[in-house]
């Protein structure tokens, strides 16, 4: 793992973490995810949703999803998501506020990559993130 790359998740992770006491945000830090799940220490949300797991790279684009957890609107604490395949040590992911909103049902995750049902919040037209690599 490049040092740059590492410097820049941690950089957006600070980020996310000066971010999240006020509306929106989420904290997160590398951690090992071999057990199957990947944390979120805390996440704040605009509104009820999910928190999105997606792979991620150099890049910072948000690729496929390999996991997501319920959200509270407000504060939540401790967000664990089960992986839906192995991810290496190494691997980045990215943990992405979504939404309720323009899905059929309500509590069911219904987003695929690209799509506008439970797709991701905007807030000032950034996405709601942090990155994380696992160890
Ligand atoms: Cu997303």
């Amino acid at each position: 793992m490049p040092r740059l790359i590492a410097a820049a998740a941690a950089a957006i992770a600070l980020a996310a973490a000066a971010q999240a006491d006020d509306h929106a945000g989420v904290v997160a830090a590398d951690q090992d995810v071999s057990n199957g799940i990947v944390s979120a220490s805390k996440v704040m949300a605009p509104k009820n949703g999910w928190l999105v797991v997606h792979r991620t790279g150099a890049d910072m684009k948000p690729g496929p999803v390999v996991g997501y957890a319920p959200l509270r609107g407000g504060s939540n604490e401790d967000v664990a998501a089960i992986l839906t395949e192995p991810v290496a040590a190494g691997d980045m992911l990215m943990l992405m506020i979504h939404s309720e909103d323009g899905g059929m049902k309500t509590g069911v995750f219904e987003y695929k990559l690209g799509a506008k049902e439970d797709g991701p919040i905007r807030i000032d037209d950034k996405l709601v993130m942090a990155v994380i690599t696992a160890k």
